[in-house]
């Protein structure tokens, strides 16, 4: 209950928390964009992890604003990209199912772009595959509605959940993204070997572009570039950092 009362009021009076950014780099190691990962800095508790939190603000209906304070800070930062030369980056932001689901989940969206005049080229949603507990019918449509403005969907954290994979690829995405847990196992166990090599070959028969989460090593990047992986997100190249630091470190 506390949780949720210093959630709701973080998210009121806009602090404590806070859009660090991830770069996503292709095949050639340039930085061709960032994911937004939140963070809440507690006053008393300290950093409490979104593998926490966001799961509460699901239940307790808070994911709402606290997802439009997400959108809000990621055009922001695509604002500042364009004008530090950057516009060439995407971003892309996390949306969990219930917050898709909204209704005017893509009119709210649409009057953010337009009050900050940000390209929607730049912008890039990524969902799980639990959008498929709602009607999919209306999920289609929303998504192919934000595609038409420009905006990218990517499919989160793949291979992880129970769906079957027809009634998932249903759904227009353009980029998977292979699950941290195969991509950190896959050198030492040939069955996570064999479901990333089956991912990126699943992707591209497909035609979408596929994106390996997780690559810590030179061995790992090494690894899933000779498997086709087109882009590339992990520790070996930076854990997510404040925007201020990701434009820093961004050439
Ligand atoms: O960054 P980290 O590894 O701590 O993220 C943990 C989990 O929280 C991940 O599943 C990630 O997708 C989720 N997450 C991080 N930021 C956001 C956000 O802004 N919105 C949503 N819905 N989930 C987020
Ligand atoms: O669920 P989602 O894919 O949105 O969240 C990505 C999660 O992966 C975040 O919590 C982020 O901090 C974490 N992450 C990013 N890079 C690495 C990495 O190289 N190794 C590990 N173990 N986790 C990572
Ligand atoms: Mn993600
Ligand atoms: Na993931």
């Amino acid at each position: 209950v506390r949780m949720e009362s210093d959630l709701r009021w973080a998210i009121e009076n806009n602090q404590q928390l806070e859009l660090y950014l991830q770069p996503q780099l292709n095949r050639s190691r340039q930085v061709i964009g960032a994911e937004a990962l939140i963070r809440w800095q507690h006053p008393k508790q300290g950093f409490i992890s979104p593998a926490e939190f966001i799961p509460l603000a699901e239940e307790t209906g808070l994911i709402v604003s606290l997802g439009d304070w997400v959108n809000q800070q990621a055009c922001k930062i695509i604002k500042q990209w364009q004008q530090l030369g950057m516009a060439h980056l995407v971003l892309s932001i996390n949306v969990s199912s219930p917050q898709f689901q909204q209704l005017d989940f893509v009119d709210k969206l649409n009057d953010l772009i337009r009050q900050y005049d940000v390209p929607p080229g730049s912008l890039k949603i990524e969902l799980t595959e639990s959008v498929l507990m709602q009607n999919v019918d209306e999920v289609i449509g929303k998504i192919n509605e934000l595609k038409q403005l420009g905006i990218q969907f990517a499919l989160d954290d793949f291979g992880t959940g129970y769906s079957s994979l027809s009634y998932l690829m249903k759904l227009p995405f353009d980029l998977l993204k292979i699950d941290v847990s195969f991509v950190r196992e896959m050198l030492s166990s040939p069955e996570k070997d064999a479901i990333v090599r089956t991912i990126v070959q699943l992707s591209h028969n497909l035609g979408l572009s596929v994106v390996a989460e997780g690559v810590e090593t030179e061995q790992h990047f090494q690894h899933l570039q000779m498997l086709g992986c087109d882009s590339f997100q992990g520790f070996l190249f930076s854990k997510p950092v404040p925007a201020v630091e990701f434009q820093q470190q961004t050439p």
